[in-house]
């Protein structure tokens, strides 16, 4: 009998890391070199995917390779996130479970792409007929759109997400697409009035300046912006992503005028950035305020670049809510949910967005252990199997570093901002100081393991967590005002004045009728609120994992940085995660479903099995002459050590059902 190869191909190097031999450090980075080179990105560590950027178009997104995926076992053929997501949707299908696929991987490691790929496998294989096609069409639609107003050219990536997204895709009981939910987690809104060196602002500004027609921007008034903050590149991509995001929010279901609506809106973001404040003269053309010194003129530039941002996050989050209620089904049976946030970040220089964004990192890190290594043993401890601990680094004491509700960094930052007195970025950080000299618990859990450094060898105004994917240096130049996130009332009150229809409702606490007295959530609070809610989702659903990596820093294809893989695969865990993988047992599946699959490979067992599953299970392992030492009988399930000896009970499956069906068919022409 022939098993499959293609997990085990030395030439292209191993499929699956499980299978590795010897295993440690370099012949792991060594094998994703030697598949990286044949062009092969996508490699397992049981049934997690490793995911490596080639920075280029590969010919293995077409739909043959869709249909050579489908319905197959994830382990017959070679590493693809197609089989991934084909056996997340089967599962989903069949067996009725919510499905989540988390996607994980610093800035540029292709997520984002990733997350598309698995979407659009999914919309190939499920249901059809026009409404399914309607709606699979509105779902894949909201991705262009999302990206246009959400995502920038960083360092890292020239089409970074700016923001987190999680998509709730809603099932009937068929199988069949019937809508899907988005959640946004944090805009970078900072983005809007300034962008670090070498980086630009959203795409959608780009897009409507290079791509809209004269007589389209001539309406928006926006002849007069093309300078000052926003320089506009007319790049050719961006004439035609114009056209795309436009195309796309008409499919996912925008009125014409709502995109009038919207383009007015981001032509008076970009306006807003022109308006300038100088002291005692008007500046030619625009209307602006006049200020009277120095002083004053900083709060209005101050108070014209919160509302810039206030409406561009407001008019992000309408986005989200406006596609919401295009796509979301009325009713649903099962869900698959995709995750997709902005990676991990270390910038020359970092502020509150990468302390939010390396944050909810952290959190991904953290459910990933959660999940996979830390279940992994506690489930052979559970079904009674024997086992040998695996060391790893459990991320967990960075989570509770920034989360921890009495002395977490974000909810000192939080009792700051809400601090009578004058407070600044650098009382906050005195703060920290101060805490860490005092707590002794706090600082033994800060200072073990150095995951928080305040010291005096940092520069001015820093401090440093040591990140499980590497150490940050924050300024904390910011923290507090962003933090705080309020706009003067006399801003929204005058924006809820304005004739402009979408507008008025994005500033719906300017109506003076509804004057709130009560402050609003801090943006940490919020943020660490939706995440924490979100990591209670995703741990309802059986998750499935995509490890991405960037292969190297030039975003240039064919070249592969040894230390660079090697940094993401330490701090991603790849290691533990073979190591427990493989000190255990591969695969695993309750006695029942297993015997109801192979049950017709042995006489014993087939066409009924009277007795106990597991006895079912030994019987017809016997029979089939599998050495003892690949199986452990657990209290609830077979374990199963090596993925080969599947492939052979599959494949033996396959001839069985092959000899049936020549079988029916003679006795069929037999009657003919
Ligand atoms: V960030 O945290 O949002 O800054 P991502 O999302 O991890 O980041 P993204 O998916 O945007 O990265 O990928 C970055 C770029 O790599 C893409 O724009 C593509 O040019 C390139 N890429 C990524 N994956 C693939 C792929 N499977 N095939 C070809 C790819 N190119
Ligand atoms: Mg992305």
């Amino acid at each position: 009998m022939e098993v499959k190869t293609s997990l085990l191909d030395n030439m292209i190097g191993v499929g699956d890391m499980v299978l590795l031999e010897p295993l440690n450090e370099d012949s792991f980075i060594e094998n994703l070199r030697k598949r990286f080179d044949h062009n092969e990105i996508y490699t397992y560590i049981g049934s997690v995917v490793i995911s490596m950027n080639p920075y280029r178009s590969l010919p293995i997104f077409t739909p043959e390779k869709v249909e050579e995926y489908r319905n197959r076992n994830f382990y017959e053929l070679s590493p693809h996130i197609y089989a991934l997501a084909d056996e997340a949707y089967r599962s989903l299908r069949d067996q009725d479970k919510d499905q989540c696929i988390l996607i994980t991987g610093e800035s540029g490691a292709g997520k984002t792409e990733a997350s598309k790929l698995v979407m659009s496998y999914v919309a190939a294989v499920c249901g059809k007929g026009q409404e399914v096609n309607k709606v699979k069409e509105q779902l894949l639609q909201s991705n262009p759109v999302l990206e246009a107003f959400g995502n920038a050219k960083t360092v890292r990536n020239d089409n970074s997400s700016r923001f987190g997204k999680y998509m709730d895709i809603e099932f009937d009981f068929k199988g069949d697409p019937l809508g899907g939910v988005i959640s946004n987690y944090l805009l970078e809104k900072s983005r809007v009035c300034k962008q670090p060196r070498g980086e630009r602002n959203f795409h959608i500004f780009y897009q409507l300046l290079s791509g809209a027609s004269g007589d389209t921007l001539s309406k928006l008034y926006t002849q007069l912006v093309v300078t000052l903050h926003l320089t506009p590149v007319l790049i050719t991509p961006a004439v035609s992503l114009y056209v795309l995001s436009q195309n796309a929010m008409q499919i996912v279901g925008f009125m014409e005028d709502e995109v009038q609506l919207v383009l007015e809106l981001v032509a008076a973001v970009l306006k807003l950035g022109n308006i300038e404040f100088k002291p005692e003269s008007r500046v030619n053309g625009f209307d602006e305020s006049r200020v009277k010194d120095k002083n004053g003129e900083t709060i209005a530039y101050y108070a014209r670049d919160a509302l810039a941002k206030n409406l561009y996050s407001r008019l992000f989050s309408w986005l989200v809510t406006r596609i919401n209620e295009s796509i979301k089904a009325k009713t649903r049976h099962k869900v698959m949910g995709v995750l997709d946030i902005y990676g991990f970040e270390i910038f020359e220089d970092n502020s509150f967005e990468q302390f939010i964004i390396n944050y909810c990192n952290e959190k991904l890190q953290q459910i990933f252990i959660e999940l996979t290594l830390r279940e992994e043993q506690e489930e052979y401890v559970r079904e009674g199997i024997e086992w040998t601990n695996i060391e790893y680094f459990n991320n967990a004491v960075i989570c509770d570093l920034i989360e921890n509700n009495q002395n977490g960094i974000l909810a000192m930052l939080d009792e700051e901002c809400l601090r009578p007195g004058t407070v600044t970025d650098d009382t906050f950080l005195d703060k920290l100081n101060t805490i860490c000299a005092e707590h002794q618990h706090f600082e033994s859990r800060l200072s073990k393991n150095s995951k928080f450094l305040t010291d005096h060898s940092l520069p001015h105004s820093c401090f440093r967590i040591q990140h499980y994917a590497g150490k940050v240096l924050y300024r904390v130049e910011g923290f507090v005002d962003k933090n705080n996130d309020l706009l003067y009332r006399d801003l929204s009150q005058a924006m809820y004045k304005a004739t402009h229809s979408l507008m008025r409702q994005l500033f719906p606490e300017g109506n003076p009728a509804k004057v709130n007295l009560k402050r609003p959530p801090t943006a940490g609070f919020q943020f660490k609120a939706s995440v924490g809610g979100l990591m209670k989702n995703l741990q309802t659903k059986n998750p499935n994992y995509i490890r991405c990596i960037k292969p190297n820093d030039k975003k240039a294809a064919h070249i592969f940085t040894d230390s660079l893989v090697c940094h993401q695969v330490r701090y991603l865990g790849l290691m533990e995660n073979v190591r427990v993988r493989r000190a255990g047992y591969a695969f695993r599946q309750p006695y029942e479903p297993c015997l109801e699959r192979y049950k017709m490979l042995c006489k014993q067992t087939w066409p009924h099995w009277r007795g106990p599953a597991r006895d079912g299970v030994e019987v017809l392992l016997t029979d089939c002459s599998v050495p003892a030492e690949e199986f452990a009988y657990g209290r609830s399930k077979i374990f199963i050590r090596n993925p080969r000896t599947l492939f052979t009970l599959e494949e033996r499956r396959r001839a069985c059902l092959e000899d049936l069906a020549t079988l029916i068919q003679k006795i069929y022409r037999g009657w003919k």
